[in-house]
């Protein structure tokens, strides 16, 4: 269909990217969407990143900016801001980080001089890159100090992280991850952070969804900054935050804007305001608390069938599945899986003997597919898909077989936000 003006449409302005965004439409409607990181954001936040906002600079914050024309930006950025506040009980919320890489950035910014010691959970061990990792900025430009989850149940050792924390004195002390299916213990790592002084970091960016939810405890009231993506298990758009009490805002503001970044993304932020406003009501906590209850019938399903799961299960969305005892390599594991309809993501497991690029283990999660609707009875048939995949790894057909059972399941459950 044409649009009937000088403006043309994106299929006919562009109908290579069009077609390429309606295969990615697709895809996304016909497979099983485990990485634990992405969900489906609602139609409405969809709208919200994809409307004239992306045309609009506003550098600054609501009411002080550097340019003109913020009659209605201002508003928007308002209401995500009040809107996040009310979700989390906190006194102030940044929402203008581009991600949630940027938003540890900030804190880095805020806090400390180059050379300072941080201490996070090591990314092999499930923390994240912006934990002090050595490749990433924050792992060069300062003395970082990773702590470990132990090797026989793959749970962060606190009296290790205490040890380690008298040592180093850490400016920082990160506590959340990418890869760690366990409940956080956000008041023991206050105390740690407070026997030591260190400003005590909450990355929620995995779990921020179940915790709006009520789905895990709160680093509210524990944690001195607490950063965030809000596209993971929030369903909000692609984009970062940070929550905190009134005595380090205007620090953490000031290190956002000017320091880090220029002008905000007001049609993400718009989306965030749109999320929020979604993951505030009844139906929302329904769907936080279904996504952990996913997550541990899907985890029981695999033990049954033989899977050997990092920590021995799951707390939250996410599972680590250690595929050394079935011989077959994470990454090989999942490139099957991919073909047979299940996305997901190779990754490392706990001393890991292998190398990332290709790892022992994959690691697997229940967000998305819970937005769509599918619920414990149905991990079953998840767990039989991703064990026939596994067992015909090298079997193109059967993949391909699989990827069309698969295909034909998610017809029952719409994907939110996708049109086709
Ligand atoms: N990329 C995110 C994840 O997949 O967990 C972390 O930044």
């Amino acid at each position: 269909m044409t649009t009937p003006s000088r403006d043309p449409s994106l299929a006919d302005r562009d109908p290579e990217i069009a077609s390429l965004i309606r295969h990615e439409d697709e895809r996304q409607r016909d497979k099983l969407r485990m990485i634990p990181s992405e969900n489906y954001a609602s139609r409405a936040v969809l709208e919200a990143c994809g409307s004239s906002l992306s045309n609009k600079y506003s550098e600054g914050y609501p009411r002080k900016r550097y340019y003109e024309g913020q009659q209605f930006v201002d508003s928007i950025e308002e209401l995500a801001r009040d809107r996040i506040k009310a979700l989390f009980g906190v006194e102030h919320v940044n929402v203008q980080p581009y991600s949630g890489s940027p938003a540890n950035l900030a804190v880095y910014f805020a806090f400390c001089k180059p050379g300072d010691t941080v201490m996070g959970l090591g990314l092999p061990h499930g923390g994240h890159l912006t934990h002090g990792w050595p490749v990433s900025i924050t792992g060069s430009y300062f003395k970082s100090v990773p702590y470990a989850v132990r090797r026989d149940d793959h749970r962060i050792d606190l009296d290790d992280v205490r040890r380690l924390a008298h040592e180093a004195k850490p400016r920082l002390l990160f506590c959340g991850g990418t890869a760690y299916p366990r409940t956080w213990d956000f008041p023991a790592f206050a105390s740690i952070a407070r026997e030591v002084g260190a400003v005590l970091v909450a990355d929620i960016a995995h779990i921020a969804g179940l915790i709006a939810g009520g789905a895990h405890p709160s680093p509210v009231g524990h944690a001195d900054v607490i950063t965030s993506t809000t596209h993971k298990t929030l369903r909000g758009p692609r984009g970062g935050m940070i929550l905190t009490s009134a005595q380090y805002a205007a620090a953490l503001d000031k290190a956002v804007f000017p320091g880090l970044q220029g002008g905000p993304h007001e049609a993400n932020i718009a989306g965030l305001a749109v999320a929020a406003k979604e993951a505030a009501t009844p139906e929302f906590r329904r769907y936080a608390q279904q996504v952990v209850a996913n997550a541990k019938a899907l985890a029981r399903a695999l033990s049954d069938r033989g899977y050997s799961l990092v920590s021995g299960g799951t707390d939250n969305h996410l599972l680590l599945v250690d595929l050394t005892n079935k011989s077959i390599s994470g990454k090989v594991a999942a490139k099957a899986l991919d073909r047979a309809g299940i996305e997901l993501n190779y990754n490392t497991v706990p001393y890991d003997p292998r190398k990332p690029f290709d790892p022992s283990g994959v690691r697997l999660g229940t967000p998305a597919i819970t937005s769509r609707g599918l619920g414990e009875a149905q991990m079953e048939a998840v767990a039989h898909w991703f064990d026939e995949a596994v067992k015909h790894a090298a079997d193109e057909a059967k993949l391909d077989a699989l990827a069309v059972e698969v295909k034909a399941f998610l017809g029952d459950y719409p994907a939110p936000g996708i049109l086709v």
